[in-house]
């Protein structure tokens, strides 16, 4: 026998988006089911991202939740070695006084986890099999088997989809009712995880040695990146090879190395998927976007979906005001429109400057001139930089 229950929102994935979105709702005395289709442990280790925005760690401080934000020290500085040569954007004032905040993802999930559960929230691991019913009537229904293999369905008021490009929620959309508008850089990245020691600054190399970047992932851990072809997979980056491109792309002969704990090869894409709602579904995060991690917004896009739906959703039950629910899906798709562009400007730009000398590597270098040192150019950079923008 299927075992049914009610609540105001069932969200699907237990990712950034979705535990953060359960978070607000719980703070805004809404009723929410969060299921996750991994364990605990899987999802508390799944490292990706890296920065929170200035604007993202003043929403947590805004809903008293600063302190999952971690202390990891946090500074606007971002060095871009050309051919070897250190240019620092993000040291005027304005980026300064509005630095963002270093927090690996899964230091974020893991807070958020944990906060959630010690607040006695419902957040079921292992469900799998999840299937969306009526989304376009007044009571969806959420079926998935619990982690004893049981049939279970929630009825609600609203789905939340938090369950990322591949999931179930944006697959459940009617053919047609959902534009979807992709772009493929035509490139990859490998991207490493070492427990070696990150840089003072996020650092980005480019020239004619080819793009490479290293970031802050903890006191002794960073995450590399090196431009691939599309068609590598890890096996044809061995460790050697791996350290020998990044110490020459990052001009780095001394580089400190350390035990890679992670590699993983993707291809640079952007999606976006116009409206960010259908019926009573609304997505959220990945789900609804994609976007090249070029400019680190994709977990900060997930963290402002969140904050928008769970303040349209308070007013909802609160009140019965759907002005929020209405215009949910333009006020995310401004933003993320914002954001893909600057990602896609900087990969343009910063991919543009590797490589032989052409008339494009010029074009990109005299791009990058004026970023790095007009006044005007590091106000624009800034205000995308920090989420003010
Ligand atoms: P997530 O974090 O992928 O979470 C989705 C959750 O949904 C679950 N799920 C399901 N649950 C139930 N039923 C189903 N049928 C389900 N299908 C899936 C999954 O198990 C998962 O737990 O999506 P969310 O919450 O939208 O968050 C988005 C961010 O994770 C993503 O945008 C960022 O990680 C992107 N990203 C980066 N963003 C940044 O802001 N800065 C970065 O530096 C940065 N680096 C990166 C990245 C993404 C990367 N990958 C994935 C290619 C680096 C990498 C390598």
């Amino acid at each position: 026998m299927t075992l049914r229950e009610s609540t105001t929102v069932a969200i699907v994935g237990g990712g950034v988006s979705g535990l953060t979105v359960a978070m607000l709702l719980r703070r805004s005395g809404v009723g929410c089911v969060v299921l996750e289709r991994q364990s605990r442990a899987y999802v508390e280790e799944r490292q990706r991202a890296g920065l929170v925005e200035y604007r993202g760690v003043r929403m947590f401080e805004r809903w008293g939740l600063g302190e999952l934000l971690g202390s990891f020290p946090a500074d606007n500085t971002l060095e871009i070695r050309v051919d070897g040569q250190t240019r620092l954007l993000g040291q005027d004032g304005y980026s300064q006084e509005s630095a963002g905040q270093a927090v690996p993802q899964q230091a974020l999930v893991r807070n958020l986890v944990a906060a959630f559960l010690a607040d006695g929230a419902d957040l079921r691991f292992d469900a799998a099999d999840v299937t969306l019913h009526g989304i376009d009537g007044e009571r969806p229904v959420v079926g998935y088997a619990d982690a004893d293999g049981n049939a279970r369905e929630i009825e609600c008021e609203l789905v939340a989809g938090c369950d990322g490009d591949h999931g179930i929620t944006n697959a459940s959309v009617p053919d047609g009712a959902m534009a979807t508008y992709t772009f493929d850089y035509g490139i990859s990245w490998l991207t490493i995880l070492a427990d070696a020691p990150p840089p003072r600054y996020a650092l980005m190399a480019v020239g004619r040695n080819g793009y490479a970047a290293q970031y802050f992932r903890g006191p002794r851990a960073s995450r590399f990146y090196l431009q691939c072809d599309p068609p590598d997979t890890p096996n044809d980056w061995p460790a050697d090879r791996i350290w020998e491109q990044l110490s020459f792309r990052l001009h780095r002969p001394d580089l400190p190395t350390g035990p890679i704990t992670d590699t993983e090869v993707f291809p640079l894409r952007s999606l976006v998927r116009e409206p960010m709602s259908y019926g009573r579904l609304y997505l959220l995060g990945d789900a609804a976007h994609v976007i090249s991690p070029m400019g680190a917004k994709g977990m900060n896009l997930a963290l402002y979906d969140a904050e928008v739906f769970a303040t349209a959703v308070r007013d909802f039950a609160g009140s019965g005001d759907d002005e929020g629910l209405r215009s949910y899906s333009d006020v995310c798709l401004s933003r993320t429109w914002k954001y893909q562009e600057w990602s896609h400007w900087m990969s343009e730009m910063l991919h543009g400057m590797c490589g032989p000398d052409t008339f494009r590597t010029r074009l990109a270098r005299a791009r990058f001139e004026r970023v790095a040192s007009t006044p005007v150019g590091a106000r624009y950079w800034a205000e995308l930089m920090t989420g003010l923008g």
